[in-house]
């Protein structure tokens, strides 16, 4: 169960880097980027993930790189033992990744499940010159006077390390490095400083990873003085992790052609410092292992916003697109609030009005004293009646609700049709989006959204604002103290402004005149009061109806079109689930290797 799931976790973790790897090749300028991706997802593949499966730290990975020319084959050559691989003259000679192992030495270690990636076995041995996705396997007999380095040590022969663009071998050599327990790196002296290679180096350097540099084809003389040069104009300025970096610089001069034919007995001189480093680096064979696993880890952990930093372009574009919607969504909302909502009347609250007003009628005897005041108030209410329809403007006639909307979406529909088409050329994610509207109808399906959304949204609205106007008066009717209270002041109010009328003139001709007319200002102050209560339950439901329509309709429709791009089995949505899985993994990933690492440390040692 425990070895499934860290199984699936590097095979997932894999294939996610290398899909970034894939979408990073498709922009400009991202080929470095690109190598990076492809070397952290060879990490997982070639040296997590074996040794989660419990593969044994036997053989130990030893892989030749360098510049074109450089002598990797003729290194290659010299720790093998023997004259195997074809060294070259033509740049470029060797296209795929060839080890060289004893005759006698360990079977099966190609058949962990993922190693090395896309790179299939060759059944039979081919030229190293075969520009295919493959590597191969020779199979070295054992040379009684070299000694058997090759029975515990697998020596890798690489192609060059020429440029960052995806040129086929580029994959094959970082596949390759990536396995690697201890890398030889091969510079010759007129190019000892090349800037790709030298680039190349600094990448591998950050896996941890112990690095022997060999430096060929100078004047034996020159030897001292150039290691002291390399190591000054180059290794200096290159990262030197725990555990890893430049170990050792060798030099390896001219060799006559008599010890490239016979390099073990001809050129012991050069070949055996060159194998002792190997060996002191590659014993004991489980510490190298770890070694290598650990600095693996400590490369995705320490890359890994690097890593993902290759979609900040697609991130910028999401936002960016995002941006325009949400433009383009308060647009929408601000002209239902100026079209629609503003001259809205929600007439349901003039109903609330009148019910209130009747609420505050005194009932039983009060209602005939009520009705005494109400045939006094009459005079005054026709009076007051007659002025407010005198005032009162003309009401306009109110625009219906769906058509406002429907201006409202057709104008935020042409923002984004109009911004996708400016931006086509700028990034992918605008010109899907522009595809989507050409080709895949986006405009209809926005519609489509949007008919749903408002059948949502209105079956919420009549719920709301029938609750909101009947609570009004419900309220007051579930608190009889309130109403009475109210009822008893209204009153009152009535009561005392008629007496006093009548006690600051005496009972005059003037009083039917006076008394009627400020009983029917009191009434119409009550009102008021009730209205200016209405009224801002009136301006709440407004509010509230502008929130309702922004939760129903066009929040909805604004996040799913934030999404759109990300979704139906886009390339963003792909980009978005490598995103958020990589950084988990990664994390996953270093539990389980810390564990599997304290699991081994007894044995061991
Ligand atoms: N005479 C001589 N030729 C060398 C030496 N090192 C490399 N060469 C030649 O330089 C050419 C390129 O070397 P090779 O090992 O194939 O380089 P690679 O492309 O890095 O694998 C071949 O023709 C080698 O024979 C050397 O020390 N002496
Ligand atoms: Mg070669």
């Amino acid at each position: 169960m425990e070895t499934l799931t860290a199984r699936a976790l590097t095979a997932q973790l894999a294939d996610d880097l290398g899909w970034l790897e894939q979408h990073c090749r498709e922009q400009p300028d991202q080929a470095q980027a690109a190598g990076k991706l492809h070397l952290a997802a060879a990490l997982v593949r070639n040296c997590i993930g074996p040794m989660l499966d419990e593969q044994p730290p036997v053989p130990t990975h030893v892989v030749v790189v360098g510049g074109a020319g450089a002598g990797k084959s003729t290194v290659a050559n010299l720790l093998s033992g023997a004259v195997t691989a074809e060294a070259n003259p033509q740049a470029g000679f060797t296209r795929h990744p060839i080890a060289y192992t004893s005759s006698n030495g360990p079977v099966n270690w190609t058949a962990h499940a993922g190693f090395l990636g896309a790179l299939q076995l060759l059944p039979q041995p081919s030229p190293s010159n075969l520009d295919e996705d493959v590597y191969q396997v020779r199979r070295i007999k054992a040379d009684p006077v070299s000694g058997d380095l090759l029975k515990d040590f697998i020596i890798w022969d690489c192609p060059d390390m020429t440029t960052w663009a995806a040129s086929s071998y580029l994959p094959r050599l970082l596949e390759t490095a990536a396995l690697a327990d201890i890398l030889v790196y091969v510079a010759s002296d007129e190019r000892y400083n090349d800037e790709i290679p030298t680039q190349f180096l600094h990448l591998l350097l950050q896996t941890g990873k112990p690095v022997v540099v060999v430096l060929m084809k100078m004047k034996e003389s020159d030897a001292p003085a150039l290691i002291a040069h390399f190591q000054r104009e180059v290794v200096a300025h290159l990262p030197h992790p725990p555990g890893g970096g430049v170990i050792a610089t060798l030099a390896v001069p001219f060799l006559t052609s008599d010890q490239l034919t016979d390099p073990v007995r001809q050129a012991p001189r050069y070949r055996i410092p060159l194998l002792n480093q190997v060996a002191v680096l590659g014993t004991p064979a489980a510490a190298a292992r770890r070694r290598t696993v650990l600095g693996a880890m400590q490369f995705l952990v320490h890359q890994r916003e690097q890593l993902l930093s290759v979609a900040q372009q697609d991130l910028r574009a999401l936002q960016s697109w995002q941006a325009v919607v949400a433009v383009g969504q308060a647009d929408f909302e601000q002209r239902y609030l100026r079209e629609y909502l503003t001259s809205e009347k929600f007439r349901g609250f003039d109903e609330a009005l009148l019910r209130l007003m009747e609420l505050l009628e005194l009932p039983g005897i009060g209602k005939f004293l009520s009705s005494t005041l109400y045939v006094l108030r009459t005079p005054g209410r026709l009076l007051m009646g007659a002025i407010t329809k005198a005032f009162r403007r003309p009401e306009t006639p109110s625009r219906p609700e769906l058509p406002i909307l429907e201006d409202a979406l057709g104008s935020w529909i042409d923002l984004l049709r109009k911004e996708a088409a400016r931006h086509a050329d700028e990034h992918g994610l605008w010109a899907h989006i522009e595809a989507g509207f050409h080709h895949s109808g986006l405009a209809e399906r926005i519609w489509e959204r949007f008919q749903q959304n408002y059948r949502n949204f209105q079956t919420g609205l009549a719920t709301e604002v029938d609750r909101t106007a009947r609570a009004i008066y419900e309220q007051l009717e579930k608190t009889p103290a309130l109403l009475n209270t109210l009822r008893g002041s209204k009153f009152a109010l009535d009561a005392a402004a008629i007496g006093g009328t009548l006690a600051a003139g005496g009972i005059n001709w003037h009083d039917f005149i006076l008394v009627p007319l400020v009983a029917s200002l009191t009434h119409q102050l009550v009102e008021l009061l009730g209205k200016t209560v209405v009224d801002a339950q009136r301006e709440q439901t407004r509010e509230r109806q502008q929130a309702l329509m922004k939760q129903h309709l066009s929040a909805p429709l604004a996040e799913w079109l934030a999404q759109w791009p990300a979704t139906g089995g886009s390339d963003f949505e792909r980009l978005q689930l490598a995103l958020r899985r990589i950084p988990t993994a990664i994390t996953h990933l270093e539990e389980c290797v810390q564990m599997a690492i304290q699991q081994k440390v007894p044995s061991a040692s």
